[in-house]
């Protein structure tokens, strides 16, 4: 098995496996993995190749047409741009019954065949973390110096909405037409995060259109100050509309020139997910222990990122177990 580290090369020229393999880093748990990562991103990050890719979190209801459109988006965003590339994150609901995952049809985007600025991964979604999975982040770091664009796809089902909130540049809320009523049944807190919503299946011409102003209608009252928020429709069979959803990533990939500020904002969501692992790792102790040591950015910032900060805190906790089992077998002799 080859040196993750001797596969960069490869990833920045998109060989699959070697993306593959590095993705597998990223999901890995254990904590000599956590040294692994922080060494290949600093190889990345040195390279002068990382190509600051911008994340797109695309969620809806099932079925709202995710798949389907963002393959198309996908395709033709490779089509028009010859320099770029695109991978596409897809998080699919683990199947509640045996524990494991069914990734299946609902995750597939049809991409075309050999062309290599195309990547496309599907993840299990953890049970109790709604639409994401507890590796999606760290496999959007690795994603983020290899791709111009970054698509994640999440089934909306309330949480999700927050955490991709947390993680995506930009977040596209996928609706079909619905009765005009049912608008007002989605939930006001939920409304609130899209940065843009796409109505999607507008072949469905005079459903869309009683959808486009109910929509309209419902965002006056629960965004008032927000009267531009865009409002796309289109039709993955058609292609109706799909070209000003594309205009929309290169007007957002032209405004990201400056580096420092890319890297400073990834930096931000590091933080955000450096808390939220220490939390899920060791609770609310976790979290007072954090506090105490000036928050997750301080001890970051101390051990050299979001790798070295876990290094740090598994280690630890590896020697304090290892006291504590010396402690009990003492008091049982
Ligand atoms: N008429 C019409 N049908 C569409 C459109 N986009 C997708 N569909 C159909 O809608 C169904 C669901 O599409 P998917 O792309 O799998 O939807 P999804 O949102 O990814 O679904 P989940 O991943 O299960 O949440 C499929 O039968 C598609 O062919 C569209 O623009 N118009
Ligand atoms: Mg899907």
């Amino acid at each position: 098995m080859p040196d993750p580290l001797d596969l960069i090369p490869a990833a920045f020229e998109r060989q699959k496996f070697a993306i593959a393999r590095l993705i597998s880093v990223f999901e890995d748990p254990r904590p000599e993995a956590a040294e692994k990562r922080k060494l290949i991103l600093e190889k990345m990050q040195s390279s002068g190749k990382s190509r600051r890719g911008v994340f797109l979190g695309f969620t809806g209801t099932p079925g709202a047409g995710k798949s389907t459109l963002v393959g198309e988006l996908a395709n033709r965003f490779i089509a028009s741009n010859p320099e770029k590339s695109l991978a596409v994150l897809a998080v699919d609901p683990s199947s509640h019954v045996s524990g494991g995952s069914i990734l299946g049809d609902r995750t597939r985007v049809r991409f075309s065949h050999g062309e290599d600025r195309l990547y496309f991964r599907s993840q299990a979604s953890d049970r109790e973390l709604g639409g994401i999975s507890r590796t999606t982040f760290s496999v959007l770091r690795l994603l983020y110096h290899l791709f111009d664009v970054i698509i994640i796809e999440t089934v909306g089902i309330g949480q999700s909405e927050i955490e991709i909130q947390q993680t995506a540049d930009r977040v596209f809320l996928l609706l079909q037409p619905l009765a005009g009523d049912q608008i007002q049944f989605m939930k006001a807190g939920i409304m609130e995060i899209p940065d843009s919503f796409i109505i999607n299946k507008s072949d469905e011409k005079e459903a869309a259109e009683r959808t486009y102003h109910a929509l309209r209608a419902s965002l006056q009252l629960i965004r008032p100050g927000d009267s531009k928020v865009p409002i796309f429709r289109t039709s993955a069979i058609t292609g109706m509309g799909l070209a000003e959803v594309l205009e929309s990533f290169a007007s957002m990939i032209a405004q990201r020139t400056d580096p420092a500020s890319l890297d400073a904002s990834l930096y931000r969501r590091e933080v955000y997910y450096f808390e939220k692992w220490v939390k899920d790792e060791l609770g609310r102790q976790g979290l007072r222990m954090l506090t105490h040591l000036g928050g997750a950015r301080e001890l970051m910032d101390r051990a050299g990122g979001f790798d070295g900060a876990q290094k740090v805190i598994l280690q630890s906790v590896h020697t304090s177990f290892e006291r504590l089992e010396s402690a009990v077998e003492k008091s049982l002799d």
